[in-house]
């Protein structure tokens, strides 16, 4: 099993050595060794190697002309300070299942293909998903070209700068039509199978969700001689707006996360002038996410109101809720049961993916490896060796099934 010094070989890159977080950004110096790295084990094992249009990565066993192609992979970038495995764990199994079905000395009747995208975390430029968003045709080209990062560098120069061409970004419908499924596999960011006790599950749904900014606009002042009634502080709109956020996830069984917050002009003793925060939000079904940011909005403007704030809310992106495609997902479960008595839990989640992304044009399912932690998206995010080698197996039959049939 090769998972192991794969696994070593990848883990130290883009790593913090404070936290033991990740800060693997697109087209940064650590997602560049990233790709290296996946550049390296697909020429290592005689696979084609190639860089789509819009920069993801993938590496191809058998003819990539020849169509209905199985795919799997995942994405290598992360957010801030994250964990090893969000990503990572996805294309360092596809890899080791290839090695398995080498192993097996299966005969594969279609092409099979491993595939690193882009930008799946939005960490640097705040759009998530954006290397399969681009070849699904969900970005369009002035938007990607019109996405920026803190430093105000634009995606095309931040490729151009990594020594990849962004003149070609844009829809990749040929290369869509020639795959024929694509299978995710992807640590679970819950605890759902650590409850149920199993070392694998299937994916059903992932919960529409999205990215909203609300930039709420005061009056810069003195911090020490302004008095509390001649102030306009839109810190403190801010601040009952997170709480209301609270107050409505709760209300509709749902979830909202102010978690990324910008202040201008920043200082200790100066009442800011503009706060700016991204609210996260997810839930289980439309109008209940709806109903959530619905009632936040309403709420961030009453306050806004009674303290003279302006306030712009401003929709940055959303996800539909993605149905994974039924007949796939009871192939997957009717391969890994393989006439035994296991059962293969199947769950829900209200974490984005670029499998959901693909849902919408290609036949898509999700692998979830159990997460003891349940965490994700912090350096706390883990996987035992023996659950990652179990959804290797378990990748590895799924492919088997798929590609030899
Ligand atoms: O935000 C998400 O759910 C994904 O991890 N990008
Ligand atoms: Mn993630
Ligand atoms: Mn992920
Ligand atoms: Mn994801």
């Amino acid at each position: 099993m090769t998972f192991h010094s794969m696994w070593a070989e990848l883990l130290p890159i883009g790593r913090s050595s404070a936290s033991g977080g990740y800060r693997r950004y697109a087209w940064t110096g650590a997602d560049l060794d990233c790709r290296a790295w996946f550049k390296q084990q697909a020429e290592s094992r005689g696979l084609t190697y190639e860089v789509d249009r819009n920069g993801n990565q993938w590496a191809w066993l058998g003819d990539p002309a020849a169509g209905d192609a199985v795919v799997t992979g995942s994405h290598l970038d992360s957010v801030p300070d994250g964990g090893a495995f969000d990503g990572p764990l996805g294309v360092v199994s596809s890899f080791a299942a290839l090695d398995e079905l080498r192993g097996r000395g299966v005969d594969l009747a279609k092409p099979l293909a491993i595939v690193n995208f882009g930008d799946e975390e939005g960490a640097r430029f705040g759009l998530a998903c954006v290397g399969s968003r681009l070849t699904a045709g969900q970005l369009t080209v002035d938007d990607a070209h019109r996405l920026t990062d803190g430093d105000g560098v634009s995606l095309p120069h931040a490729m151009e700068a990594a020594g990849y061409d962004p003149g070609s970004i844009g829809p990749d419908p040929e290369r869509l039509g020639r795959i024929g499924a694509f299978v995710e596999l992807h640590v679970e960011q819950g605890r759902a199978l650590d409850l149920s006790g199993d070392r694998v599950g299937i994916a059903s749904a992932i919960w529409p969700h999205g990215r909203w900014r609300f930039d709420f606009r005061g009056e810069a002042n003195h911090a020490g001689t302004t008095r509390l009634v001649d102030r306009r502080d839109p810190m403190l709109t801010y601040a009952e707006t997170v709480l209301a956020a609270r107050r409505e996830a709760e209300l509709a069984g749902a979830v909202a996360t102010f978690g990324k917050i910008a202040v201008e002009p920043n200082g200790v003793n100066a009442i800011p002038s503009l706060v700016r925060g991204w609210l996260d939000s997810r839930a289980e079904d439309q109008s209940s996410l709806d109903a959530v940011v619905g009632g936040i909005e309403k709420a961030a403007r009453q306050y806004a109101e009674a303290h003279g704030i302006d306030l712009d809310v401003v929709r940055e992106s959303f996800t539909p809720v993605v149905e994974f495609d039924h007949a796939l997902r009871d192939e997957l479960a009717r391969i890994l049961v393989k006439d035994t008595d296991i059962t293969v839990p199947v769950l829900g989640t209200g974490a984005g993916h670029d499998a959901g992304i693909l849902s919408g044009t290609i036949p898509t399912a999700m692998l979830f490896v159990r997460n003891p932690t349940g965490v994700s998206h912090s350096p706390a995010e883990f996987a035992a060796e023996d659950d990652c080698v179990a959804g290797v197996i378990a990748l590895a039959d799924v492919l088997e099934g798929l590609a030899c049939t």
